[in-house]
């Protein structure tokens, strides 16, 4: 038969060959008009990039016809650090059977190249309350000296009526780790919402407390009367109660975050404030549309938003609009080197991994000089205006 002389395991050599050439395949920018930040042209992690000794059964006397054994159907939302050198990403990866994990993939230069690290990561599991599905990992390399990991952790609603086989509760998981190899799994987040989703630990204490950001939730999906960035503050991140959890950016009638938003990475520290990147969610008749957003807090009140550009910093676009979960942008994770060079990671439709690459500079004049959303059409005109005047007294 045809298809058993195609699906020989002598196949792999192809398959290796298409690997490799992947895995080195160079990236180039693209061309972008807005001088904020540049795109890159390739994804740099996809499903493709899963390692074939995590797909294939490599003995021919177990696997005669060559066959994918395991397979995965996407590489998306990836919390991102620079470690001994290496631009290395935490991947939520998902496999054909719905479960995400996490994977750390590695590049030596944060555009291309990207390799999958030998095995996928274990996560300590919580006696007698384990994760069913687990996702977007934010890293952060607190000053405490641990890696603190914090991720999505969902199980099934103990409270669903019968016969309701989707309803799912989500927390916040965390692990800390000296390595990226092992990990420490501590308790879930303790907190008074019911569900809490895009939660991120701040990198510095403030006034001797873990500084915690959260984005509560009535439900799985919707976030009812709750939603917006929150923060609050842990004494001890083993037993993580959150105190005096309190809204510093809320959702807002007819902006990109009218339905929902959630922090992205951990914030950058400028000299200016906080640089902070956050998805914002709007409804529309195709469905939910994520768009990313940026803000920038104050160095001194880490709850006071000082600069907020108006509308999206990066929406889909192209390629980007169309995957398992269509028209989202997410980002979790992004780098930042001793050259002030910024690396964005961002995920397009729930399925893979791009890149874009600015400056703490560029970041932060955008920020701190682009006109705010003035909330109605009225007012965005007059911002056109003012611009228009600008010009022409030049
Ligand atoms: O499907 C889009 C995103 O939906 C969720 O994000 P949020 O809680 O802000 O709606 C997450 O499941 C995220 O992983 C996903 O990319």
């Amino acid at each position: 038969m045809l298809t058993d002389k195609l699906n020989t395991i002598a196949n792999y050599d192809n398959l290796l060959k298409a690997y490799t050439d992947l895995i080195q395949l160079k990236n180039e920018p693209t061309v972008n008009g807005n001088g904020i930040y540049v795109r890159y042209k390739n994804p740099v992690v996809t499903n493709k990039h899963v390692p074939l000794h995590w797909r294939f059964d490599l003995n021919p006397a177990t696997n005669p016809l060559g066959l994918e054994r395991i397979g995965y159907n996407a590489a998306f939302n990836a919390g991102a650090l620079l470690w001994n050198g290496k631009y290395v990403l935490c991947l939520r990866v998902e496999g054909n059977d719905r479960k995400s994990f996490f994977a750390m993939a590695e590049s030596p230069n944060g555009i291309d190249q990207f390799e999958f690290w030998d095995k996928p990561c274990v996560i300590p599991q919580i006696l007698g309350n384990p994760d069913t599905n687990v996702y977007d990992m934010r890293l952060v390399a607190h000053e405490d000296g641990w890696i603190y990991g914090i991720f999505c952790t969902e199980r099934k609603d103990p409270n669903a009526p019968a016969g309701d086989t989707s309803a799912a509760v989500a927390n916040a998981g965390i692990v800390r780790t000296k390595d990226l190899i092992h990990f420490e799994r501590l308790p879930d987040l303790i907190s008074n919402t019911g569900q809490q989703r895009n939660v991120v630990l701040h990198p510095e204490f403030i006034n001797g407390k873990y500084a915690i950001y959260t984005r509560p939730q009535d439900g799985f999906i919707d976030v009812g009367s709750g939603g917006g960035i929150g923060l609050g503050y842990i004494d001890d991140m083993l037993n993580p109660v959150v105190q005096d959890e309190k809204i510093i950016y809320g959702k807002n009638y007819h902006t990109v975050y009218e339905l929902k938003n959630g922090l992205g990475p951990a914030p950058i520290k400028t000299s200016k404030g906080w640089l902070h990147l956050a998805h914002g969610v709007r409804n529309t008749a195709a469905g939910l549309r994520y768009t990313l957003y940026m803000f920038m807090t104050d160095l001194n009140d880490i709850s006071k938003v000082i600069h907020k550009p108006a509308g999206h910093f990066m929406a889909p676009e192209n390629e980007e609009r169309v995957g398992d979960v269509s028209n989202v942008l997410f980002s979790n994770g992004w780098i930042t080197d001793e050259e002030g060079t910024v690396y964005i990671y961002y995920a397009s439709s729930d399925t893979r991994m791009h890149v874009a690459v600015s400056s703490i500079e560029r970041l932060v004049d955008y920020v701190c000089h682009s006109p705010e959303d003035q909330l109605y059409s009225y007012g965005s005109v007059q911002t056109i205006l003012e611009l228009i005047t600008k010009n022409e007294n030049r």
